[in-house]
């Protein structure tokens, strides 16, 4: 899943694809270098993030959305309300990412009456606060429940269990520590049932283990992507795609035997 951020803020990002036509191009980007699904968003989340109004959010996404529309993979829009998850399903959306795990008023019904994909998103806090020491008695265990509580609930809400993909939200109201145990033991979350994804590109636990901005993450985000899908996840959340790919190629060429 290659990642463009429609945004003046995102933290990987910010600024460079905050015009649509920059959008666009990256996007056909990401896919020319392999992505399987573009991944939209048009409010950054990074901590400390302030919230985006949503006529703003469907101003930048819009534009974006209907000129990348007829690309050959699903777009998914990361967003967490309703009425913009109604107004880019109407767009062509195939997926909605949610980091609020379709927890706002109307979220879950938007998506079930559609037949979109799902993911669902674990969060400690909001991201304004979210990094203020952060605390978890047992972090793989709270949040596999969590997810497997929100993925229960979109299902009883009439969202088909081969719809949902869950993810444990590298960075969201998490230490470093807290997101390094979530990835060692991706398994556990990977045996609850359903798809896992990924998502580490170019995050600050990156940052402190190499002590490298942003920018300059693409070789430790790879890495922790490999990681990731070694143990298990099924959708890598990416900004460096060729290189990730690169990465996978190598790993399924050594396992091919
Ligand atoms: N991380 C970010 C945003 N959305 N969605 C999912 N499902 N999983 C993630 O880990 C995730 C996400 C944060 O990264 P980015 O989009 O690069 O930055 P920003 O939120 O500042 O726009």
């Amino acid at each position: 899943m290659g990642v463009v951020n429609i945004t003046p803020d995102s933290f990987s990002d910010g600024g460079e694809f905050l015009a649509p036509q920059a959008a666009i191009a990256q996007a056909r980007r990401l896919v020319d270098e392999g992505a399987a699904i573009i991944d939209i968003g048009a409010e950054s989340t990074r901590p400390g993030a302030l919230p985006v109004g949503e006529e703003e959010e469907l101003a930048r996404l819009i534009p974006v959305l209907r000129s990348i529309a007829g690309l050959p993979v699903p777009i998914s829009v990361d967003t967490r309300r309703a009425q913009v998850m109604r107004a880019v399903l109407a767009e062509g959306a195939s997926m909605i990412n949610d980091i609020e795990a379709l927890s706002a008023p109307g979220a879950i019904e938007a998506v079930a009456g559609s037949d979109c994909a799902v993911c669902l998103m674990h969060k400690k806090g909001d991201p304004e606060t979210m990094q203020k020491d952060p605390h978890y008695d047992d972090v793989v265990a709270e949040v596999g429940d969590f997810l497997a509580a929100r993925a229960a609930a979109a299902e009883s809400a009439g969202i088909a269990r081969n719809r949902i993909v869950i993810d444990p939200g590298f960075g969201f109201g998490k230490t470093s520590s807290h997101n390094l145990e979530l990835l060692r033991e991706l398994r556990s979350l990977v045996k609850r049932g359903w798809p896992v994804l990924a998502g580490l590109s170019r995050k600050a636990t990156l940052g402190r283990i190499t002590g490298r901005v942003p920018g300059e993450r693409m070789v430790a985000s790879v890495t922790a992507a490999l990681l990731a899908a070694q143990r298990g996840a099924t959708i890598l959340r990416v900004h460096d795609v060729a290189g990730t790919r690169d990465a996978l190629a190598v790993w399924q060429a050594v396992e091919a035997g």
